[in-house]
């Protein structure tokens, strides 16, 4: 490989930059902004294709759980499982990580469940296992390795670079970006799994993950908190069309178990102790993951912040629906008619992740004592567990509403039942009833639910549709 290094000698010589090029993939400079801006003070250069070592290991259908590797050659792709008729989706993880982790095969493998694709993923260890800062530019050879294999498809196959999804993790998400940039924002979509905030929050677009990449393009922020004091390692600005919060973007449910209870993780040590580093972090792949096979348990919903979200102050959906977080956001109307659109909504604290948001809205009968009421649905598609509306004076003709995330899918209500308590020992054995029961789904369409009866404490009221 032809290898040519020079300096450049600026005016006045104030400042030198320099400039490394291969004949495959061009050339690398450490000018402003790649390099010498406030968010990345090193003049440093990535380190040559050689050593970043970028492989492609891809699953199909065909091949779900033994990769057959190829490289931008049109003959090794010709003789591999690879189709031309078939969307192409390559997997890119990030710092310290590697291609071969499950993560990367775990998305593959659900993807083959719901249809038939290229599932590439993308390893660059060799590159990410070093300094964190040489990590960050060595992503502009994977992103320039990826935007190569792409020209190839199209150059010798015809191959569409809209039938190409790139999804990157991390660093990973910024190689994607480059991938796209390359590409022209040609490609059909890329999808940032928590991009990576130090050496990218802030700069130009040219050097991250912006929307101008792709045609689409759809990130998921789980550990957005700042990288000083709190070691938030994602990014909080919006850098997509769509940009979801789950959770409010920072503190992941199930995040805060402790050492102990990670290392005896069914996923073993090594998963336990990412988890335990980098819980928040990890936690945008398996989202993704656990997405693709619930097309509607990630609903994300319009709001001004997570803190009004958790008022119960953005829902239901808009007339023009909610995009779903994840695999399924390509199918909201409104994916790219502006940039930065921003989305709320729950999860699990464990998979299956997925969660369906109902408002319930109570009005009291019977006697006023003070305690808690619950309710639980039951629906076509399955019964949720019993969640808490109020708590406190419960007064007759009083209405109380409440939002919760399910972890079941009801579908369309067909009754409701309706439980009291306060653990106060009450000889006169209070009764008390809810007169209406209303169920409002996140698409806006209630069910409503009556009764004429009251129960005593702990005791189950079933109300009928009405
Ligand atoms: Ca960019
Ligand atoms: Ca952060």
């Amino acid at each position: 490989m032809m290898l040519l290094i020079w300096t450049l000698s600026l005016l006045l010589g104030a400042v030198v930059g320099k400039e490394i090029c291969y004949q495959r993939l061009g050339c690398f400079s450490d000018d402003s902004p790649w390099a010498g801006i406030v968010e990345r003070p090193l003049k440093i250069l990535p380190w040559s294709p050689e050593d970043v070592n970028t492989r492609f290991l891809l699953y199909t259908n065909e091949n779900p759980d033994n990769f057959q590797k190829l490289v931008a050659d049109p003959s090794t792709i010709t003789d591999s499982n690879f189709k031309t008729n078939r969307k192409t989706v390559f997997i890119i993880h990030g710092f310290i990580d590697k291609g071969e982790e499950n993560w990367l095969h775990n998305i593959c493998k659900n993807l083959f469940n719901v249809e038939s694709v290229n599932c590439i993923c993308v390893d660059w260890k060799s590159g990410s296992r070093t300094g964190y800062t040489q990590a960050s530019q060595n992503v502009r050879i994977v992103g320039a390795e990826v935007a190569y294999f792409i020209d190839v498809l199209e150059s010798s196959f015809g191959y569409s670079p809209s039938k190409v999804h790139v999804i990157g993790h991390s660093l990973g998400a910024h190689a994607a970006g480059e991938s796209g940039r390359r590409t022209n924002g040609t490609i059909g979509r890329i999808t940032g799994l928590d991009p990576a905030e130090p050496c990218f929050e802030g700069t130009p677009e040219l050097v991250r993950l912006d929307p101008s990449d792709a045609r689409f393009v759809d990130v998921i922020h789980t550990d957005s908190a700042p990288i000083i004091p709190n070691l938030g390692f994602g990014m909080s600005q919006t850098v997509g069309h769509l940009d979801f919060f789950p959770n409010g973007g920072r503190e992941m449910p199930g995040c805060k178990k402790n050492a102990l209870s990670q290392i005896v993780d069914i996923d073993g040590i090594w998963e336990g102790t990412r988890n335990f580093a980098a819980c928040n972090h990890l936690r945008s792949y398996k989202y993704y993951a656990d997405s693709i096979l619930n097309p509607d348990g990630f609903a994300g919903f319009p709001c001004a912040s997570y803190s009004v979200f958790s008022a119960n102050k953005c829902f239901p959906c808009p007339s023009e629906g909610c995009p779903q977080m994840g695999h399924y956001a390509d199918r909201f109307p409104g994916k790219t008619k502006a940039v930065g659109q921003t989305f709320y909504l729950n999860t699990g604290d464990a998979s299956n992740f997925a969660r369906w948001r109902y408002k319930v809205s109570v009005t009291l009968s019977g006697k006023k004592v003070r305690g808690h009421i619950l309710v639980s649905l039951f629906g076509d598609r399955g019964n949720s567990k019993q969640y808490e509306i109020f708590k406190g004076s419960l007064q007759p003709d009083s209405t109380h509403s409440n939002e919760f995330d399910s972890d079941v899918e009801v579908g369309d209500v067909q009754k409701v039942k309706f439980i009291w308590y306060n653990n106060v020992i009450n000889p006169t054995l209070p009764r008390v009833g809810a007169s209406k029961i209303s169920v409002e789904l996140n698409d806006g369409k209630v069910f409503n639910f009556c009764s004429q009866e009251t129960v005593r404490e702990d005791v189950l009221l079933t109300l009928a549709p009405c």
